[in-house]
């Protein structure tokens, strides 16, 4: 099931929400810093322990911590590309953030997982095109795995709530 909420995601109770981190973990503005203000230290030791182990995450990669003082159990941080005119890869790789994500919120047995709008802040993603990927590309999993039982997108602005309800509304 697939379900478009505004709200801030910190408040969400979902087994896994997403963070749309940046490679070096070590949070930032927009919905990271939320996530880590709301979350409290414990998150951001665990990403200071994984940059120790494996530098950072990459760019369309996704790695897992606690979710300290959130009402959810994890955070995964993926990291989404910066717009760059869709001349870097960037739609692939905003695809592979989605699709790393829930791969991981399966292998933690997670059954719901919460996704802000990755990359239509900061990194400037056309919103549009940033929804229709994050759909299809939730859509595909969803149709080959077993696992996940609710897919939450939480928008926060009312421009994405908008293409996404719309986009939802289109769905057979
Ligand atoms: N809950 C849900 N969505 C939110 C929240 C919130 N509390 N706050 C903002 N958004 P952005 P990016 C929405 O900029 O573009 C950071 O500094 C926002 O309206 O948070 O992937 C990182 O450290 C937008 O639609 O992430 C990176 O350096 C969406 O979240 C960089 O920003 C994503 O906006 C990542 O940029």
């Amino acid at each position: 099931m697939i379900e478009i909420i505004q709200d801030d995601i910190t408040k969400i109770k979902a087994d896994a929400i997403v963070n749309a981190a940046n490679t070096s973990l070590l949070g930032g503005g927009g919905v990271d810093g939320a996530i880590h203000r709301a979350g409290g230290k414990a998150i951001l030791e665990e990403c200071m322990n994984i940059r120790a182990a494996q530098g950072g995450c990459e760019v369309g990669e996704a790695v897992v911590t606690t979710a300290g003082n959130l009402p959810a159990k994890y955070v995964i941080h993926t990291v989404g590309p910066v717009w760059n005119n869709g001349k870097s890869n960037e739609e692939q790789l905003l695809a592979s953030c989605y699709r790393n994500c829930l791969m991981l919120a399966i292998v933690h047995k997670a059954k719901t997982i919460a996704f802000p709008n990755i990359s239509t802040g900061i990194y400037r993603f056309p919103k549009k095109k940033a929804a229709k990927i994050a759909m299809d590309t939730v859509l595909e999993v969803l149709g080959t795995t077993n696992g996940i039982q609710r897919v939450i997108f939480v928008c926060f602005d009312d421009e994405n709530y908008d293409i996404y309800d719309e986009l939802l509304d289109q769905l057979p």
